[in-house]
């Protein structure tokens, strides 16, 4: 490598360190200046002042350099070839016409879904789950990761419980068991936080070499259209966060996505970070996938105008097209272009033209495994820097390249396939994404809360839409207000995953029976059989039995069950009380519900007078 550059009068800094330096690390600095980043090093001191800032500046670069697929030099030839891109003003979606994708739709609880369910259930045993943790949760504004927050405050089951329970559930339903693998992938953010959550809770009963923690790093952000990279100060590189779909590289660098096809799984599901039913759809979504023979299938919901969250269309541009997410921020100016001139309006059933994302995919190995490689992971990267001249030379603020889960279909040719299956809303989504105060708004604009209390309530609905859909009666409470926030608070169910995987299971196991408006429910354990039984008020009835442990639960139970408290003003002030409650605006108590606990396996027979 030739090393001229060195007798340059500004990089004397530079020189006075050269000596001290590894051939590895001559070579770096010396492709970094082939590559038009002298800036990093041209207001260098001589040896000797702020050595520790410079080296931890070089450790940064070496980092970056070892975490992209093409090194710190391919990340900015990367950012240089799309910075020209944005900066010709050059629209993705130019000359494309949305359509309505071919979508499956698994919105009924009825006989198909039933098949759905029993066809994806036989391949549990060929299934991975990889979820994305790596988000801070900003618009959240919680203190710690979001995998940690009960998604609901009677048992106050975390979000990572209750993904690793319906894993421990769909293993305990395979022909012949095994540990089915759970990638998640974090952050410097989350890393931390989520190990510390696994292992204090002993993976939640999951084996430690099932679970793969998988790091996203920070790119560096870039300062102008020739790519130079972003210093923070004299000696920081500036950092920013480079997207979930972060997650596709990572599988691939790791070589994670090879063993996992190499030890026979056909399909990872990916699901986001708090969304606690999300595994009520995931047996049909893998029996429509199946069905279908599609490479990649987005789970979708009726979208509601304006939300923050991608429509699904098939972009139709000449003789080619292509089923695809267009982000939040894109759809409206697309749609005003093209099918719609008033933009993101409702439809006459009151939703968005295109079916929403809800970024939970079902993808085929065998395509993934094969683009990962041809892509080393780069899946579809972009960027989106904010100018502040019209010829588009100046960034109002350094820009990144960023990249998302669901834009993996860009990569596809046309022997792959892509699928939407639409699910009722509540059924599979309801996410905690919203600080209260944000969440009153959307609420008022007529979107969804996304909050704490308003994905417990949804929780709630989607245990009581199993119940209905097994025959029994449940009412409705009326809706309540809490914190500004409205949502319906009961009846609570609380089917676990132990106890119903599939909505088969529940009609199996429930004949009858029915529910009153403020009572609780909760059955964990899969030998459980509720025959005719009814809550009346505000009762409560907890079972949970080992497996072999066969419980006929019967008859009318009356008890004070469990109360909805809000928390007082002092409380809400109060730093003691758990962010996770103060976050809801209540809390639950037990007042006298009836609970029942199995812990051998046998045979037993529940009714109210057992209490
Ligand atoms: N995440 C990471 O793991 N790493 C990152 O760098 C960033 C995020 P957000 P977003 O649910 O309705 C998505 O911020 O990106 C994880 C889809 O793009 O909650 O605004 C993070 O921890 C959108 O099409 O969502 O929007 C979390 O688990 C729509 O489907 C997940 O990525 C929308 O979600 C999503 O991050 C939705």
């Amino acid at each position: 490598m030739n090393f001229d550059f060195l007798e340059r009068v500004e990089l004397a800094g530079l020189k006075s360190h050269w000596v001290d330096w590894s051939e590895e690390r001559r070579a770096l600095v010396g492709r970094l200046m082939l590559a038009g980043q002298g800036h990093l090093f041209s207001d260098w001191e001589l040896r000797g002042a702020s050595d520790g800032a410079k080296e931890a500046l070089l450790l940064e670069v070496v980092g970056v350099d070892q975490h992209y697929p093409g090194g710190v030099c391919g990340y900015v030839e990367n950012s240089r070839r799309l910075l020209e891109v944005a900066r010709s003003g050059e629209n993705p979606f130019e000359g494309c016409i949305p359509q309505q994708p071919n979508r499956v739709d698994v919105r009924a609880l009825d006989g198909f879904y039933d098949r759905m369910e029993a066809l994806g259930a036989r391949q549990f045993a060929k299934l991975g789950v990889v979820m994305v943790a790596g988000g801070l949760g900003e618009r959240l504004g919680f203190n710690g990761i979001k995998v940690d927050i009960p998604v609901e405050s009677i048992g106050g089951t975390l979000y990572l419980k209750q993904y690793a329970d319906a894993i421990l559930a769909m293993e305990a339903r395979m022909e012949v068991r095994r540990p089915m693998p759970f990638v998640i992938m974090v952050s410097a953010d989350t890393d931390g936080a989520t190990r510390a959550s696994l292992e204090g809770n002993g993976y939640f009963g999951l084996r430690a070499s099932q679970v793969h923690v998988l790091r996203q790093e920070l790119v560096p952000a870039v300062a102008d259209n020739a790519g130079r990279l972003a210093l923070g100060d004299r000696y920081e590189l500036l950092m920013k966060p480079h997207g979930h779909g972060d997650i596709h590289m990572l599988l691939h660098t790791s070589g994670l996505a090879r063993r996992l096809a190499d030890a026979g799984i056909e399909h990872l599901v990916f699901i986001q970070d708090t969304n606690g039913q999300v595994f009520n759809a995931v047996p049909a979504a893998l029996g429509v996938a199946g069905d279908e023979g599609v490479d990649f299938m987005s789970l979708a919901v009726n979208r509601i105008p304006g939300e923050a969250g991608g429509g699904l269309a098939t972009l139709v541009r000449g003789e080619s097209a292509l089923t695809l997410n267009v982000e939040y921020n894109q759809l409206d100016p697309l749609l005003r272009a093209t099918v719609s001139p008033e933009g993101d309006v409702p439809n006459e059933e009151g939703f968005s033209i295109f079916p929403g994302n809800i970024n939970v995919l079902v993808i085929g190995m065998g395509a993934y495994v094969r683009i990962l490689e041809e892509t080393r992971g780069i899946i579809a990267e972009f960027v989106n820097p904010k100018y502040a001249d019209a010829e588009r030379r100046v960034f109002k603020k350094p820009t990144r390249l960023e990249t998302m889960m669901q834009d993996l279909p860009k990569l596809f040719t046309a022997e792959q396939r892509v699928g939407v299956a639409v699910f009722d809303r509540v059924w599979c989504f309801s996410a905690n994404k919203n600080r209260v105060a944000d969440a009153v708004a959307k609420q008022l604009a007529g979107g969804p809360a996304e909050s704490a209390a308003t994905a417990e309530a949804d929780f709630y609905e989607a245990g009581r839409m199993r119940l209905r859909a097994a025959g029994m009666e449940v009412e409705d409470a009326a809706a309540v207000r809490v914190q500004g926030i409205e949502f319906v608070p009961g009846p609570r169910v609380l089917l676990r995953p132990s106890f119903a995987m599939r909505l088969s299971e529940v009609r199996e196991r429930v004949q009858g029976g029915a529910m009153a408006d403020e009572a609780t429910l909760i059955l964990d354990g899969p030998d459980i059989r509720l025959e005719q039984v009814e809550l009346r008020g505000c009762s409560g009835l907890v079972i949970s039995a080992v497996p072999g442990a066969v419980v006929t639960v019967r008859g009318r139970f009356e008890n004070a069950g469990f109360e909805r408290v809000l928390l007082s003003g002092a409380e809400m002030a109060d730093a003691s009380v758990p962010e996770t409650v103060r976050m809801r605006g209540f809390r639950m108590v037990d007042r006298g519900a009836a609970v029942f606990r199995f812990d051998e396996p046998g045979s037993y027979v529940v009714t109210p007078e057992c209490g």
